[in-house]
Protein backbone atom coordinates (compact mmCIF):
# COMPACT_ATOMS: atom_id res chain seq x y z
CA UNK A 1 0.00 0.00 0.00
CA UNK A 2 1.52 3.61 -0.77
CA UNK A 3 -0.39 6.94 0.17
CA UNK A 4 -0.17 9.27 -3.03
CA UNK A 5 -1.75 12.81 -2.74
CA UNK A 6 -4.15 13.29 -5.52
CA UNK A 7 -4.68 17.20 -6.67
CA UNK A 8 -6.55 19.65 -8.63
CA UNK A 9 -5.40 18.98 -12.35
CA UNK A 10 -4.76 22.04 -14.75
CA UNK A 11 -8.31 23.31 -15.10
CA UNK A 12 -7.58 26.18 -17.10
CA UNK A 13 -8.65 29.77 -16.29
CA UNK A 14 -10.63 28.32 -12.88
CA UNK A 15 -8.65 29.77 -10.37
CA UNK A 16 -9.05 30.22 -6.90
CA UNK A 17 -12.56 28.29 -7.01
CA UNK A 18 -14.75 27.50 -3.88
CA UNK A 19 -15.14 23.88 -3.05
CA UNK A 20 -19.31 23.49 -3.13
CA UNK A 21 -19.45 19.79 -2.52
CA UNK A 22 -17.66 16.98 -1.48
CA UNK A 23 -18.58 13.50 -3.10
CA UNK A 24 -16.40 10.58 -1.46
CA UNK A 25 -15.36 10.34 1.96
CA UNK A 26 -12.74 8.54 3.96
CA UNK A 27 -12.99 4.95 3.28
CA UNK A 28 -14.72 5.28 -0.10
CA UNK A 29 -13.14 2.83 -2.27
CA UNK A 30 -12.91 4.97 -5.92
CA UNK A 31 -11.99 4.24 -9.29
CA UNK A 32 -10.13 6.66 -11.85
CA UNK A 33 -11.71 9.26 -13.31
CA UNK A 34 -14.53 9.40 -10.50
CA UNK A 35 -15.70 12.51 -9.17
CA UNK A 36 -14.11 13.67 -6.08
CA UNK A 37 -15.31 16.97 -5.13
CA UNK A 38 -17.48 20.20 -7.29
CA UNK A 39 -16.07 23.57 -7.49
CA UNK A 40 -17.82 26.52 -8.70
CA UNK A 41 -16.94 29.96 -9.87
CA UNK A 42 -19.54 32.82 -10.99
CA UNK A 43 -20.19 31.45 -14.02
CA UNK A 44 -19.87 27.66 -14.63
CA UNK A 45 -19.11 24.24 -11.43
CA UNK A 46 -17.13 21.65 -12.32
CA UNK A 47 -16.46 18.20 -10.92
CA UNK A 48 -12.49 17.15 -10.42
CA UNK A 49 -11.81 14.01 -11.37
CA UNK A 50 -9.17 11.35 -9.37
CA UNK A 51 -6.09 10.42 -11.10
CA UNK A 52 -5.97 7.40 -9.10
CA UNK A 53 -7.91 4.68 -8.03
CA UNK A 54 -7.82 3.39 -3.98
CA UNK A 55 -9.13 3.72 -0.86
CA UNK A 56 -9.58 7.68 0.46
CA UNK A 57 -7.37 7.87 3.44
CA UNK A 58 -8.28 11.37 4.14
CA UNK A 59 -9.69 14.34 2.32
CA UNK A 60 -7.55 17.59 2.50
CA UNK A 61 -10.44 20.03 1.48
CA UNK A 62 -13.48 21.33 3.05
CA UNK A 63 -16.82 22.45 1.96
CA UNK A 64 -16.05 26.72 1.77
CA UNK A 65 -12.40 25.68 1.01
CA UNK A 66 -11.04 27.60 -2.32
CA UNK A 67 -8.40 25.60 -4.34
CA UNK A 68 -6.69 25.91 -7.93
CA UNK A 69 -4.57 23.61 -10.24
CA UNK A 70 -2.20 21.88 -7.87
CA UNK A 71 -4.33 22.29 -4.81
CA UNK A 72 -4.26 18.23 -2.80
CA UNK A 73 -7.90 17.48 -2.61
CA UNK A 74 -7.07 14.12 -0.54
CA UNK A 75 -4.44 11.75 0.50
CA UNK A 76 -5.51 7.92 -1.04
CA UNK A 77 -4.46 4.70 0.01
CA UNK A 78 -3.36 2.75 -3.23
CA UNK A 79 -2.40 -0.86 -3.99
CA UNK A 80 1.62 -1.15 -4.80
CA UNK A 81 1.51 -0.95 -8.72
CA UNK A 82 -2.16 -1.33 -8.42
CA UNK A 83 -3.45 2.20 -9.16
CA UNK A 84 -4.25 3.01 -12.54
CA UNK A 85 -2.77 6.41 -13.48
CA UNK A 86 1.26 6.19 -14.04
CA UNK A 87 2.90 7.67 -10.48
CA UNK A 88 3.67 10.76 -12.25
CA UNK A 89 0.04 11.13 -12.64
CA UNK A 90 -0.66 10.07 -8.74
CA UNK A 91 2.08 12.40 -7.44
CA UNK A 92 1.92 15.54 -9.73
CA UNK A 93 -1.20 17.52 -11.10
CA UNK A 94 -2.69 15.39 -13.85
CA UNK A 95 -3.24 17.27 -16.90
CA UNK A 96 -6.89 18.50 -17.37
CA UNK A 97 -9.46 15.44 -18.32
CA UNK A 98 -11.16 16.24 -21.94
CA UNK A 99 -14.26 16.13 -20.10
CA UNK A 100 -13.24 19.06 -18.27
CA UNK A 101 -13.71 22.67 -19.36
CA UNK A 102 -11.25 25.27 -19.10
CA UNK A 103 -13.55 27.73 -17.87
CA UNK A 104 -13.79 30.98 -17.72
CA UNK A 105 -14.61 32.04 -21.47
CA UNK A 106 -12.64 34.80 -23.25
CA UNK A 107 -15.86 36.66 -24.26
CA UNK A 108 -14.13 38.46 -27.06
CA UNK A 109 -17.03 38.97 -29.78
CA UNK A 110 -16.15 36.90 -33.09
CA UNK A 111 -17.84 39.86 -35.50
CA UNK A 112 -16.78 43.39 -35.03
CA UNK A 113 -19.82 45.01 -33.01
CA UNK A 114 -21.56 48.30 -35.42
CA UNK A 115 -22.83 51.07 -33.58
CA UNK A 116 -25.82 50.05 -34.83
CA UNK A 117 -27.99 47.59 -36.79
CA UNK A 118 -27.98 43.82 -36.09
CA UNK A 119 -24.46 41.98 -34.36
CA UNK A 120 -23.74 38.66 -34.25
CA UNK A 121 -22.84 37.04 -31.14
CA UNK A 122 -20.59 34.08 -31.16
CA UNK A 123 -19.32 31.51 -28.53
CA UNK A 124 -16.68 32.44 -27.41
CA UNK A 125 -13.38 30.35 -26.56
CA UNK A 126 -14.47 27.92 -24.23
CA UNK A 127 -11.45 25.59 -23.70
CA UNK A 128 -12.20 21.76 -23.97
CA UNK A 129 -15.78 22.00 -24.01
CA UNK A 130 -16.31 20.87 -27.37
CA UNK A 131 -20.14 19.71 -28.79
CA UNK A 132 -21.53 20.74 -25.40
CA UNK A 133 -25.32 20.56 -24.86
CA UNK A 134 -27.48 23.87 -24.49
CA UNK A 135 -29.71 22.78 -21.31
CA UNK A 136 -31.55 25.82 -20.97
CA UNK A 137 -31.82 29.20 -22.57
CA UNK A 138 -32.18 32.55 -20.32
CA UNK A 139 -33.48 34.96 -23.19
CA UNK A 140 -35.65 35.20 -25.90
CA UNK A 141 -36.19 37.44 -29.45
CA UNK A 142 -37.39 41.27 -27.86
CA UNK A 143 -35.18 40.79 -24.67
CA UNK A 144 -32.69 43.78 -24.06
CA UNK A 145 -29.50 42.17 -23.68
CA UNK A 146 -26.66 43.44 -21.14
CA UNK A 147 -22.64 42.78 -21.88
CA UNK A 148 -21.79 39.47 -20.26
CA UNK A 149 -25.12 38.75 -19.52
CA UNK A 150 -25.52 35.18 -19.95
CA UNK A 151 -27.37 34.15 -22.97
CA UNK A 152 -27.57 29.72 -22.30
CA UNK A 153 -26.40 27.07 -20.09
CA UNK A 154 -24.07 24.25 -21.29
CA UNK A 155 -23.56 20.87 -19.95
CA UNK A 156 -21.14 18.59 -20.85
CA UNK A 157 -20.67 15.25 -18.44
CA UNK A 158 -18.49 16.88 -15.67
CA UNK A 159 -19.39 20.72 -15.69
CA UNK A 160 -21.73 23.28 -16.81
CA UNK A 161 -20.82 26.75 -18.22
CA UNK A 162 -22.98 30.05 -18.72
CA UNK A 163 -22.14 31.69 -22.10
CA UNK A 164 -22.38 35.11 -21.99
CA UNK A 165 -23.30 37.88 -24.86
CA UNK A 166 -20.04 39.61 -25.96
CA UNK A 167 -22.37 42.54 -27.05
CA UNK A 168 -25.50 44.74 -25.84
CA UNK A 169 -28.85 45.52 -28.05
CA UNK A 170 -32.19 44.10 -28.45
CA UNK A 171 -32.02 40.57 -29.23
CA UNK A 172 -33.14 39.50 -32.57
CA UNK A 173 -33.01 35.96 -33.10
CA UNK A 174 -32.15 32.96 -30.37
CA UNK A 175 -29.60 31.23 -32.76
CA UNK A 176 -29.44 28.03 -30.24
CA UNK A 177 -32.29 25.86 -28.88
CA UNK A 178 -32.36 23.75 -26.35
CA UNK A 179 -30.78 20.37 -27.14
CA UNK A 180 -28.80 22.05 -29.80
CA UNK A 181 -25.03 20.94 -29.54
CA UNK A 182 -22.32 23.83 -30.06
CA UNK A 183 -18.82 24.83 -30.17
CA UNK A 184 -16.61 27.81 -30.44
CA UNK A 185 -17.23 30.28 -32.76
CA UNK A 186 -20.51 29.10 -33.65
CA UNK A 187 -23.29 31.56 -33.78
CA UNK A 188 -25.40 32.33 -30.61
CA UNK A 189 -27.81 34.79 -31.36
CA UNK A 190 -27.95 38.20 -32.93
CA UNK A 191 -29.13 41.42 -31.40
CA UNK A 192 -29.86 45.08 -32.45
CA UNK A 193 -30.96 48.49 -31.82
CA UNK A 194 -28.38 49.61 -28.93
CA UNK A 195 -24.76 50.37 -29.86
CA UNK A 196 -23.05 47.25 -29.40
CA UNK A 197 -20.22 47.58 -26.90
CA UNK A 198 -17.00 44.63 -26.99
CA UNK A 199 -17.26 42.55 -24.03
CA UNK A 200 -14.43 42.77 -21.44
CA UNK A 201 -12.60 39.58 -20.62
CA UNK A 202 -14.17 37.97 -16.99
CA UNK A 203 -11.28 37.87 -15.40
CA UNK A 204 -11.08 41.87 -15.67
CA UNK A 205 -14.29 42.23 -15.29
CA UNK A 206 -16.96 40.45 -13.16
CA UNK A 207 -19.78 39.31 -14.58
CA UNK A 208 -22.77 41.34 -15.03
CA UNK A 209 -25.04 38.34 -13.93
CA UNK A 210 -23.81 36.51 -10.90
CA UNK A 211 -25.93 33.70 -10.68
CA UNK A 212 -24.15 30.13 -10.81
CA UNK A 213 -24.78 28.03 -13.23
CA UNK A 214 -27.83 25.83 -12.51
CA UNK A 215 -30.31 24.38 -14.38
CA UNK A 216 -33.91 23.44 -13.39
CA UNK A 217 -33.05 21.05 -16.45
CA UNK A 218 -37.39 21.26 -17.62
CA UNK A 219 -36.35 18.75 -20.48
CA UNK A 220 -34.14 16.34 -22.20
CA UNK A 221 -31.06 17.85 -23.06
CA UNK A 222 -30.51 15.72 -25.75
CA UNK A 223 -32.40 15.27 -28.95
CA UNK A 224 -32.37 11.53 -29.96
CA UNK A 225 -33.21 10.85 -26.45
CA UNK A 226 -36.27 13.27 -26.42
CA UNK A 227 -39.02 10.21 -26.66
CA UNK A 228 -41.73 12.42 -24.35
CA UNK A 229 -43.95 14.83 -26.77
CA UNK A 230 -43.34 17.72 -23.79
CA UNK A 231 -41.97 20.57 -25.73
CA UNK A 232 -39.13 22.01 -24.10
CA UNK A 233 -40.00 25.01 -21.87
CA UNK A 234 -38.82 28.41 -21.15
CA UNK A 235 -36.34 27.95 -18.10
CA UNK A 236 -37.16 30.95 -15.97
CA UNK A 237 -35.22 33.24 -14.76
CA UNK A 238 -34.41 32.91 -10.72
CA UNK A 239 -32.90 29.50 -11.54
CA UNK A 240 -32.08 26.97 -8.87
CA UNK A 241 -28.68 26.73 -7.64
CA UNK A 242 -26.98 23.16 -8.16
CA UNK A 243 -24.01 21.31 -9.44
CA UNK A 244 -23.92 19.37 -12.56
CA UNK A 245 -23.85 16.57 -10.68
CA UNK A 246 -27.43 17.09 -8.41
CA UNK A 247 -28.81 18.24 -12.07
CA UNK A 248 -28.18 15.08 -13.48
CA UNK A 249 -29.24 13.14 -10.34
CA UNK A 250 -32.17 14.86 -10.71
CA UNK A 251 -33.15 14.92 -14.08
CA UNK A 252 -32.24 10.57 -13.77
CA UNK A 253 -35.06 10.88 -11.11
CA UNK A 254 -37.87 13.14 -12.69
CA UNK A 255 -37.48 15.87 -10.13
CA UNK A 256 -38.54 19.36 -11.17
CA UNK A 257 -35.37 20.86 -9.96
CA UNK A 258 -37.22 24.10 -9.91
CA UNK A 259 -39.51 23.39 -7.26
CA UNK A 260 -36.94 21.82 -4.74
CA UNK A 261 -35.56 24.21 -1.41
CA UNK A 262 -31.96 24.43 -1.29
CA UNK A 263 -30.70 23.88 2.14
CA UNK A 264 -26.88 24.42 0.83
CA UNK A 265 -25.13 27.63 1.21
CA UNK A 266 -26.57 29.98 -0.55
CA UNK A 267 -29.92 27.66 -0.90
CA UNK A 268 -27.93 25.77 -3.15
CA UNK A 269 -29.42 22.30 -3.97
CA UNK A 270 -27.69 19.24 -2.54
CA UNK A 271 -28.67 15.78 -3.66
CA UNK A 272 -29.74 14.94 -0.18
CA UNK A 273 -32.58 17.93 -1.13
CA UNK A 274 -33.38 16.28 -4.65
CA UNK A 275 -33.67 12.92 -2.23
CA UNK A 276 -35.77 14.45 0.14
CA UNK A 277 -38.13 16.05 -2.12
CA UNK A 278 -38.28 12.25 -3.85
CA UNK A 279 -39.29 10.80 -0.65
CA UNK A 280 -42.07 13.57 -0.01
CA UNK A 281 -43.24 13.12 -3.31
CA UNK A 282 -43.82 9.79 -2.71
CA UNK A 283 -45.05 9.26 0.13
CA UNK A 284 -47.77 11.80 -0.48
CA UNK A 285 -46.11 14.74 2.26
CA UNK A 286 -45.69 16.75 -1.42
CA UNK A 287 -47.09 17.12 -4.63
CA UNK A 288 -45.11 18.53 -7.83
CA UNK A 289 -46.75 20.90 -9.62
CA UNK A 290 -47.23 18.80 -12.33
CA UNK A 291 -48.82 16.22 -10.07
CA UNK A 292 -51.05 19.40 -9.07
CA UNK A 293 -52.38 20.48 -12.40
CA UNK A 294 -52.85 16.86 -13.32
CA UNK A 295 -54.99 16.61 -10.00
CA UNK A 296 -56.88 19.70 -11.25
CA UNK A 297 -57.37 17.71 -14.66
CA UNK A 298 -59.09 14.83 -12.94
CA UNK A 299 -57.09 13.52 -10.34
CA UNK A 300 -53.16 12.91 -9.66
CA UNK A 301 -51.75 9.50 -8.11
CA UNK A 302 -50.85 11.85 -4.50
CA UNK A 303 -54.29 13.37 -4.12
CA UNK A 304 -56.04 10.34 -3.02
CA UNK A 305 -53.82 9.74 -0.23
CA UNK A 306 -50.24 8.45 0.67
CA UNK A 307 -48.75 5.55 -1.88
CA UNK A 308 -47.00 3.91 1.37
CA UNK A 309 -44.45 2.38 -0.94
CA UNK A 310 -41.87 0.17 0.55
CA UNK A 311 -38.35 0.81 -0.55
CA UNK A 312 -36.79 -0.55 -3.53
CA UNK A 313 -35.25 -3.97 -2.85
CA UNK A 314 -31.65 -3.60 -2.72
CA UNK A 315 -29.69 -6.98 -3.72
CA UNK A 316 -26.73 -7.71 -4.05
CA UNK A 317 -26.61 -9.88 -6.74
CA UNK A 318 -22.62 -10.88 -6.50
CA UNK A 319 -24.18 -13.12 -3.71
CA UNK A 320 -25.40 -15.45 -6.05
CA UNK A 321 -23.67 -15.86 -9.12
CA UNK A 322 -21.19 -13.48 -11.35
CA UNK A 323 -22.82 -10.33 -12.28
CA UNK A 324 -22.03 -7.04 -15.29
CA UNK A 325 -22.88 -3.58 -14.47
CA UNK A 326 -23.60 -1.45 -17.34
CA UNK A 327 -25.16 1.83 -17.43
CA UNK A 328 -28.01 2.67 -19.12
CA UNK A 329 -27.88 4.99 -21.84
CA UNK A 330 -29.43 8.14 -21.90
CA UNK A 331 -32.57 7.46 -23.74
CA UNK A 332 -33.42 4.90 -21.61
CA UNK A 333 -32.38 6.89 -18.10
CA UNK A 334 -34.73 9.47 -20.26
CA UNK A 335 -37.14 7.68 -21.82
CA UNK A 336 -37.86 5.58 -18.16
CA UNK A 337 -38.18 8.72 -16.24
CA UNK A 338 -41.31 9.42 -18.63
CA UNK A 339 -42.28 5.95 -18.97
CA UNK A 340 -42.86 5.68 -14.96
CA UNK A 341 -44.60 8.97 -14.80
CA UNK A 342 -47.33 8.26 -17.62
CA UNK A 343 -47.87 5.00 -16.31
CA UNK A 344 -48.35 6.10 -13.05
CA UNK A 345 -50.60 8.93 -13.34
CA UNK A 346 -52.63 7.95 -15.75
CA UNK A 347 -55.78 5.80 -15.33
CA UNK A 348 -54.78 3.69 -18.36
CA UNK A 349 -56.85 0.53 -19.45
CA UNK A 350 -56.42 -1.36 -22.67
CA UNK A 351 -58.94 -2.90 -25.65
CA UNK A 352 -57.97 -5.83 -26.76
CA UNK A 353 -59.42 -6.83 -30.74
CA UNK A 354 -58.42 -7.97 -33.96
CA UNK A 355 -59.01 -6.63 -37.67
CA UNK A 356 -59.59 -8.43 -40.60
CA UNK A 357 -56.26 -7.73 -42.95
CA UNK A 358 -56.89 -10.89 -45.29
CA UNK A 359 -57.70 -8.26 -48.40
CA UNK A 360 -55.45 -5.43 -47.41
CA UNK A 361 -52.34 -7.44 -46.88
CA UNK A 362 -53.21 -9.32 -50.78
CA UNK A 363 -53.48 -5.61 -51.64
CA UNK A 364 -50.03 -4.69 -49.77
CA UNK A 365 -48.01 -7.65 -51.43
CA UNK A 366 -49.67 -6.93 -55.00
CA UNK A 367 -48.73 -2.92 -54.76
CA UNK A 368 -44.99 -3.72 -53.79
CA UNK A 369 -44.62 -6.25 -56.52
CA UNK A 370 -45.93 -3.41 -58.98
CA UNK A 371 -43.79 -0.93 -57.34
CA UNK A 372 -41.03 -3.23 -56.98
CA UNK A 373 -38.59 -1.01 -59.52
CA UNK A 374 -39.51 2.17 -57.05
CA UNK A 375 -37.68 1.26 -54.31
CA UNK A 376 -40.05 2.30 -51.88
CA UNK A 377 -41.73 -0.76 -50.02
CA UNK A 378 -45.70 -0.07 -49.15
CA UNK A 379 -45.63 -1.48 -45.37
CA UNK A 380 -48.65 -2.35 -43.26
CA UNK A 381 -47.81 0.09 -40.49
CA UNK A 382 -48.31 2.89 -42.97
CA UNK A 383 -52.15 1.36 -43.49
CA UNK A 384 -52.79 1.26 -40.15
CA UNK A 385 -51.57 5.18 -39.54
CA UNK A 386 -53.94 6.00 -42.36
CA UNK A 387 -56.75 3.88 -41.03
CA UNK A 388 -56.30 5.49 -37.00
CA UNK A 389 -56.20 8.76 -38.74
CA UNK A 390 -59.56 7.94 -39.72
CA UNK A 391 -60.74 6.75 -36.51
CA UNK A 392 -59.47 9.50 -34.73
CA UNK A 393 -61.24 11.86 -36.83
CA UNK A 394 -64.06 9.99 -36.33
CA UNK A 395 -63.79 9.33 -32.57
CA UNK A 396 -61.81 13.07 -31.70
CA UNK A 397 -61.62 12.79 -28.31
CA UNK A 398 -59.07 10.36 -29.04
CA UNK A 399 -56.94 13.18 -30.56
CA UNK A 400 -56.85 15.23 -27.28
CA UNK A 401 -54.97 16.55 -24.91
CA UNK A 402 -55.92 17.12 -21.50
CA UNK A 403 -55.40 20.82 -20.11
CA UNK A 404 -56.53 21.43 -16.75
CA UNK A 405 -60.51 21.19 -16.68
CA UNK A 406 -60.20 21.39 -20.43
CA UNK A 407 -59.85 19.12 -23.14
CA UNK A 408 -57.66 20.65 -26.63
CA UNK A 409 -58.80 19.01 -29.33
CA UNK A 410 -56.14 19.08 -31.97
CA UNK A 411 -56.85 20.21 -35.65
CA UNK A 412 -53.80 18.13 -37.10
CA UNK A 413 -52.90 14.58 -37.20
CA UNK A 414 -49.19 14.03 -36.45
CA UNK A 415 -48.35 10.58 -35.86
CA UNK A 416 -45.90 8.95 -33.70
CA UNK A 417 -44.50 5.46 -34.43
CA UNK A 418 -42.46 3.36 -31.52
CA UNK A 419 -38.74 2.96 -33.18
CA UNK A 420 -36.80 0.13 -31.49
CA UNK A 421 -33.18 1.32 -31.76
CA UNK A 422 -29.50 -0.26 -30.10
CA UNK A 423 -29.78 2.81 -27.45
CA UNK A 424 -33.45 2.16 -26.66
CA UNK A 425 -36.91 2.96 -27.73
CA UNK A 426 -37.27 6.52 -29.93
CA UNK A 427 -40.57 7.60 -31.54
CA UNK A 428 -40.10 10.12 -34.63
CA UNK A 429 -43.23 11.73 -35.60
CA UNK A 430 -45.17 11.75 -39.72
CA UNK A 431 -46.74 15.12 -39.79
CA UNK A 432 -49.68 15.67 -41.70
CA UNK A 433 -50.57 12.17 -41.97
CA UNK A 434 -53.98 12.57 -42.99
CA UNK A 435 -52.60 14.77 -46.29
CA UNK A 436 -49.81 11.84 -47.05
CA UNK A 437 -50.73 8.40 -49.07
CA UNK A 438 -49.72 5.41 -48.13
CA UNK A 439 -46.63 5.81 -50.24
CA UNK A 440 -45.10 8.81 -48.80
CA UNK A 441 -45.62 7.69 -45.42
CA UNK A 442 -43.72 4.47 -46.09
CA UNK A 443 -41.47 6.64 -47.36
CA UNK A 444 -41.11 8.85 -45.00
CA UNK A 445 -41.19 5.96 -42.14
CA UNK A 446 -38.46 4.30 -43.68
CA UNK A 447 -36.06 7.09 -43.50
CA UNK A 448 -37.14 8.17 -39.71
CA UNK A 449 -36.68 4.91 -38.56
CA UNK A 450 -33.05 4.89 -40.35
CA UNK A 451 -32.10 8.57 -38.90
CA UNK A 452 -33.57 6.87 -35.37
CA UNK A 453 -30.88 3.64 -35.96
CA UNK A 454 -28.56 5.64 -36.50
CA UNK A 455 -28.98 8.33 -33.64
CA UNK A 456 -29.94 11.04 -35.68
CA UNK A 457 -33.42 12.16 -34.84
CA UNK A 458 -33.81 15.82 -34.10
CA UNK A 459 -36.05 17.23 -31.63
CA UNK A 460 -38.30 17.71 -34.54
CA UNK A 461 -38.57 14.48 -35.61
CA UNK A 462 -39.63 13.65 -32.57
CA UNK A 463 -42.17 16.43 -31.00
CA UNK A 464 -45.87 17.33 -31.73
CA UNK A 465 -47.72 14.03 -31.75
CA UNK A 466 -51.48 13.78 -31.46
CA UNK A 467 -51.75 9.76 -31.33
CA UNK A 468 -48.91 7.06 -30.71
CA UNK A 469 -48.74 3.17 -32.59
CA UNK A 470 -46.58 0.95 -31.84
CA UNK A 471 -46.22 -2.34 -33.63
CA UNK A 472 -44.10 -5.42 -32.99
CA UNK A 473 -45.50 -6.81 -36.04
CA UNK A 474 -42.11 -7.61 -37.55
CA UNK A 475 -41.10 -9.46 -34.30
CA UNK A 476 -44.24 -11.30 -32.80
CA UNK A 477 -46.78 -11.80 -30.39
CA UNK A 478 -50.32 -11.48 -29.70
CA UNK A 479 -51.35 -8.71 -27.53
CA UNK A 480 -49.30 -6.15 -25.11
CA UNK A 481 -50.46 -3.05 -23.06
CA UNK A 482 -48.48 -0.37 -24.11
CA UNK A 483 -47.99 3.04 -22.24
CA UNK A 484 -49.72 6.64 -23.47
CA UNK A 485 -47.03 8.87 -24.64
CA UNK A 486 -48.71 12.01 -22.46
CA UNK A 487 -49.54 14.30 -22.69
CA UNK A 488 -51.39 11.98 -25.54
CA UNK A 489 -54.36 10.22 -24.26
CA UNK A 490 -54.50 7.01 -26.79
CA UNK A 491 -51.81 4.03 -27.99
CA UNK A 492 -52.41 1.76 -29.94
CA UNK A 493 -50.16 -1.36 -29.97
CA UNK A 494 -49.90 -3.90 -32.83
CA UNK A 495 -48.71 -7.55 -32.94
CA UNK A 496 -48.07 -9.78 -35.60
CA UNK A 497 -50.72 -11.13 -38.11
CA UNK A 498 -51.84 -14.83 -37.94
CA UNK A 499 -54.31 -16.76 -40.05
CA UNK A 500 -57.06 -17.94 -38.12
CA UNK A 501 -59.83 -19.78 -38.90
CA UNK A 502 -63.14 -17.28 -38.57
CA UNK A 503 -66.90 -18.02 -38.80
CA UNK A 504 -68.55 -16.32 -41.97
CA UNK A 505 -71.72 -17.56 -40.86
CA UNK A 506 -72.27 -20.46 -42.26
CA UNK A 507 -68.44 -21.66 -41.84
CA UNK A 508 -65.22 -21.41 -40.29
CA UNK A 509 -62.36 -19.07 -43.18
CA UNK A 510 -59.09 -18.86 -43.11
CA UNK A 511 -58.37 -15.08 -42.44
CA UNK A 512 -55.32 -13.42 -41.75
CA UNK A 513 -56.08 -11.39 -38.53
CA UNK A 514 -54.43 -8.00 -37.01
CA UNK A 515 -54.12 -8.15 -32.67
CA UNK A 516 -55.29 -4.68 -31.64
CA UNK A 517 -54.09 -3.28 -28.39
CA UNK A 518 -55.57 0.22 -27.61
CA UNK A 519 -54.81 1.83 -24.62
CA UNK A 520 -56.87 4.98 -23.40
CA UNK A 521 -57.08 7.23 -20.57
CA UNK A 522 -59.74 6.95 -18.79
CA UNK A 523 -60.36 10.58 -17.53
CA UNK A 524 -60.82 11.36 -21.18
CA UNK A 525 -62.12 8.00 -22.60
CA UNK A 526 -64.59 5.37 -21.79
CA UNK A 527 -64.72 1.88 -22.71
CA UNK A 528 -67.56 2.15 -24.84
CA UNK A 529 -65.52 4.86 -27.01
CA UNK A 530 -62.98 2.73 -27.00
CA UNK A 531 -64.50 -0.35 -28.05
CA UNK A 532 -65.84 1.73 -31.47
CA UNK A 533 -62.53 3.17 -31.75
CA UNK A 534 -61.12 -0.38 -32.01
CA UNK A 535 -63.88 -1.90 -34.20
CA UNK A 536 -64.43 0.74 -36.76
CA UNK A 537 -60.61 0.92 -37.36
CA UNK A 538 -60.99 -2.88 -37.80
CA UNK A 539 -63.62 -2.19 -40.39
CA UNK A 540 -61.08 0.09 -42.20
CA UNK A 541 -58.28 -2.25 -42.20
CA UNK A 542 -60.77 -4.82 -43.66
CA UNK A 543 -62.04 -2.63 -46.23
CA UNK A 544 -60.75 0.91 -46.87
CA UNK A 545 -63.24 1.49 -49.25
CA UNK A 546 -64.91 2.93 -45.99
CA UNK A 547 -63.31 5.93 -45.40
CA UNK A 548 -64.68 7.70 -48.27
CA UNK A 549 -68.05 6.87 -46.58
N1 LIG B 1 -47.91 -8.79 -38.90
C1 LIG B 1 -47.13 -9.60 -39.63
N2 LIG B 1 -45.99 -9.20 -40.21
C2 LIG B 1 -45.64 -7.93 -40.05
C3 LIG B 1 -46.41 -7.01 -39.30
C4 LIG B 1 -47.60 -7.50 -38.72
N3 LIG B 1 -48.38 -6.72 -37.99
N4 LIG B 1 -45.79 -5.82 -39.32
C5 LIG B 1 -44.67 -5.95 -40.02
N5 LIG B 1 -44.58 -7.22 -40.48
C6 LIG B 1 -43.53 -7.77 -41.30
C7 LIG B 1 -43.18 -6.83 -42.41
O1 LIG B 1 -44.03 -7.00 -43.51
C8 LIG B 1 -41.77 -7.22 -42.70
O2 LIG B 1 -41.77 -8.40 -43.45
P1 LIG B 1 -41.05 -8.48 -44.88
O3 LIG B 1 -39.63 -8.03 -44.61
O4 LIG B 1 -41.20 -9.91 -45.26
O5 LIG B 1 -41.82 -7.56 -45.76
C9 LIG B 1 -41.19 -7.58 -41.33
O6 LIG B 1 -42.31 -7.87 -40.53
C10 LIG B 1 -40.36 -6.51 -40.69
O7 LIG B 1 -41.09 -5.32 -40.53
P2 LIG B 1 -40.42 -4.06 -39.81
O8 LIG B 1 -40.63 -4.17 -38.35
O9 LIG B 1 -39.03 -3.89 -40.26
O10 LIG B 1 -41.19 -2.83 -40.44
P3 LIG B 1 -42.46 -2.13 -39.90
O11 LIG B 1 -42.82 -1.13 -40.92
O12 LIG B 1 -43.50 -3.07 -39.48
O13 LIG B 1 -41.96 -1.36 -38.57
C11 LIG B 1 -40.63 0.00 -37.14
C12 LIG B 1 -41.02 -0.32 -38.57
C13 LIG B 1 -39.65 1.13 -37.09
C14 LIG B 1 -41.88 0.37 -36.36
C15 LIG B 1 -40.06 -1.28 -36.51
O14 LIG B 1 -38.85 -1.61 -37.15
C16 LIG B 1 -39.79 -1.21 -35.03
O15 LIG B 1 -38.85 -0.58 -34.55
N6 LIG B 1 -40.66 -1.89 -34.27
C17 LIG B 1 -40.51 -1.98 -32.81
C18 LIG B 1 -41.36 -0.97 -32.07
C19 LIG B 1 -41.29 -1.21 -30.60
O16 LIG B 1 -40.25 -1.51 -30.05
N7 LIG B 1 -42.43 -1.12 -29.92
C20 LIG B 1 -42.51 -1.42 -28.54
C21 LIG B 1 -42.63 -0.18 -27.77
S1 LIG B 1 -43.00 -0.49 -26.11
O17 LIG B 1 -41.59 -0.97 -25.56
Amino acid sequence: MALVEVKVPDIGDFADVAVIELLVAPGDTIKVEQSLITVESDKASMEIPSSAAGVVKELKVKLGDKVKEGSVVLLLEVADGGAKAPAAQTQQAPAAPENVAKVAPAATPVAAPAASGPVEVRVPDIGDFKGVAVIEAFVQPGDSIKVEQSLITVESDKASMEIPSSAAGVLKELKVKVGDKINQGDLLAVLEGAAAAAAPSPASAPAASPAPAAAPAPVAPVPAASVPAHEPTRAPLGLPHASPSVRKFARELGVPLAEVKGSGPKGRITQEDVQAFTRAVMTGAQRTQAQGAAGAAGGGVTGGGELNLIPWPKVDFAKFGPIERKELSRIKKISGANLLRNAVMIPAVTNHDDADITDLEAFRVSTNKENEKSGVKVTMLAFIIKACVAALKKFPEFNSSLDGDALVYKQYWHIGFAADTPNGLVVPVIKDADKKGVLQISQEMGELAKKARDGKLGPADMSGATFTISSLGGIGGRYFTPIINAPEVAILGVCRSSIEPVWNGEKFKPRLMLPLSLTWDHRVIDGAAAARFNAYLGQILADFRRVLL
